[in-house]
């Protein structure tokens, strides 16, 4: 049997760092040995010797705990389900109960919120203290033998929004992560000696896999800036200590705005900072070319622009060493198949970087190691989702000179804001419930920062307790309560009817036209 290798850093990395947070470094060995303290604590709470795919939802900000939590579910033969310090309760008890749960564990007061949870389902709940470099029940055998987890083993779920309802968990095994990762250390030529400037949010792959696990598979340290902000960022970018960053077009977008309004010195000083760093990659949504452009101006760096997709990991990049050109994801990554398919006909448009039949745009379809197992408990989407063993990502592309280019997603209730994959459909199934509501359409408009932000046209309910004027301003506050915030509609309409077709299909692009006009947030 293969046993994972995800945890297992080599001896002459033991005194190196690994992760940075709150000001305190962490050694390889220090990680190695907590999540071995941790995980025979999940083991003995548990009374079993191996945890054999039981699901372990944790939540926490990101740094030190986040890691060493990662690694003691996996060490005890768990799959890890990262939860979201920014979901409200409903979104939280969702994953919770979809996945399954076993048992809960959490940091300090964002970690609380899921203690009732656990209560309530009678799983236990594992409180880990957020005391720096600390945090360890105390009392428990550090020795004793955990089990040998191999690498086709389950590891982690991450929920995804698709287009149906609600978000489904993204099964991937060892092995499809360690496949992921190795295809990133090459493409990319991680370097023991790198350090990332983390902000992501740890609960999808960009920032788990992409901008944690990778360093922490080369011998690189992981540098956590807590949650994202523009100055902040910049400073730590200038400080020296940084090779690597890692962002979504958004955050870059974000950082342009701050050094725009930043004094002439500063910027001077940012620009030379971050100008020195090894790489500098953006992905998860289309990178305007301004942004590019501008980033070169300021910067002297190209952006290094990827595409991935939580199913498949990373599966187009431009080259680290060639030329990185602006609007395109670039070429398959190491590992990947992929190809371009005409869609109904199944025609191979293009196969890798031969292009069959030139210029056609055609759906991206991916296969290889690193392309998850399954979509958790949902066979029949799992099997609508691969077609001969290759997965259907359902985003079009086009193979130009050897580049490609994304020409958007085939389902127009997907959408994408500040990176977040977004389902229309959820969106709209809440506000249906609510009691005002008599029918509604959510789409994404255009958004220069944001990729897209969130749109719903209401129909209100006739007779509903109060005026449908200062309906957006009953809803907005309502509908935060139960989705995450970058769910949250951020452009209201009330109308009497949605546009329809001939079968009283909505036409999501006409709704899309209604919001031309900017409104007035609620
Ligand atoms: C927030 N705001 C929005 C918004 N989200 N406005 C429009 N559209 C949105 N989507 C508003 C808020 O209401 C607030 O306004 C202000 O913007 C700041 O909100 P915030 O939440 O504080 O923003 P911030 O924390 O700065 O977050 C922005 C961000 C974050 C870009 C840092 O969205 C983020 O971390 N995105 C990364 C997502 C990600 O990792 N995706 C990877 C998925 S994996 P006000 O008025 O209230 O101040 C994947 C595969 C792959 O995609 O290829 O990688
Ligand atoms: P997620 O399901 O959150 O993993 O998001 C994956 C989706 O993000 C892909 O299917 C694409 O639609 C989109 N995506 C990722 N990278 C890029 C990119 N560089 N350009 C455009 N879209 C991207």
């Amino acid at each position: 049997m293969t046993v994972s290798s995800l945890f297992h850093p080599p001896r002459e990395w033991s005194a190196r760092t690994a992760v940075i947070a709150d000001g305190v470094a962490h050694t390889y060995d220090d990680l190695a040995a907590r999540s071995r303290l941790r995980a025979r604590h999940l083991l003995a709470e548990a009374a079993v010797s191996d945890l054999d795919g039981a699901r372990v939802g944790f939540l926490m900000e990101p740094g030190f705990q986040y890691v060493v939590t990662q690694w003691a579910i996996w060490r005890a033969g768990g799959i890890a389900v990262p939860l979201c310090p920014d979901h409200p309760a409903r979104e939280l008890e969702y994953v919770i109960d979809d996945a399954d749960c076993a048992a809960l564990i959490g940091a300090g007061d964002t970690g609380r919120r899921i203690e009732g949870a656990a209560q309530e389902r009678g799983i236990p709940f594992h409180e880990v203290a957020t005391a720096k470099g600390g945090g360890l029940a105390p009392g428990l055998p550090d020795a004793g033998p955990l089990p040998r987890v191999g690498a086709d083993r389950p590891a982690m779920i991450l929920y995804t929004s698709g287009t149906t309802g609600r978000p489904k968990g993204v099964v991937t095994t060892h092995r499809q992560i360690e496949a992921h990762i190795r295809s990133l250390l090459d493409a990319w030529e991680w370097e023991r000696d790198d350090r990332i400037l983390h902000v992501l949010p740890l609960h999808h792959t960009h920032g788990i896999v992409n901008a944690l696990c990778c360093p922490l598979q080369a011998g690189a340290s992981v540098a956590f800036g807590g949650s994202f902000d523009p100055g902040a960022t910049w400073e730590r970018l200038a400080s020296g200590e940084i090779s690597v960053f890692m962002a979504v077009p958004t955050i870059y977008a974000k950082l342009l705005r701050a050094w725009d309004a930043a004094a002439g010195a500063t910027r001077s000083r940012w620009s030379r900072g971050a100008g020195a760093l090894r790489l500098m990659v953006s992905g998860s949504a289309a990178l305007p070319v301004p942004v590019f452009e501008r980033w070169e101006e300021i910067t002297g760096h190209r952006l290094l622009e990827r595409y991935g997709m939580t199913e498949i990991g990373m599966g187009l990049s431009n080259p680290y060493d060639g030329e990185r050109r602006p609007g395109t994801v670039g070429q398959p990554l190491p590992g990947v198949g992929l190809r371009l398919v005409r869609p109904g006909t199944g025609a191979v448009l293009a196969d890798g970087v031969e292009a069959l039949e030139p210029g056609e745009s055609g759906e991206i379809q991916v296969r290889g190691q690193m392309v998850f197992s399954e979509y958790w408990r949902r066979p029949e989407e799992t099997a609508a989702a691969f077609r001969d063993g290759w997965f259907l990502t359902g985003d079009e592309a086009v193979l130009e000179d050897g580049y490609y280019r994304l020409l958007g997603r085939r389902s127009v209730d997907i959408l994408k804001s500040g990176g977040y994959k977004i389902s229309a459909i959820e969106i709209e199934e809440l506000l249906r419930t609510h009691p005002d509501v008599r029918d509604c359409a959510v789409v994404g408009i255009p958004d220069e920062d944001w990729g897209e932000r969130i749109a719903a046209a209401v129909i209100p309910e006739p007779g509903a307790e109060s005026a449908p004027e200062t309906l957006p301003e009953r809803l907005d506050p309502w509908v935060r309560e139960r989705l995450a915030r970058y769910k949250v509609p951020r452009a209201w309409l009330c109308v009497g009817d949605l546009p329809r077709n001939a079968m009283a299909k909505v036409q999501k692009p006409a709704v899309q036209a209604l919001f031309d006009v900017p409104r007035r947030p609620p």
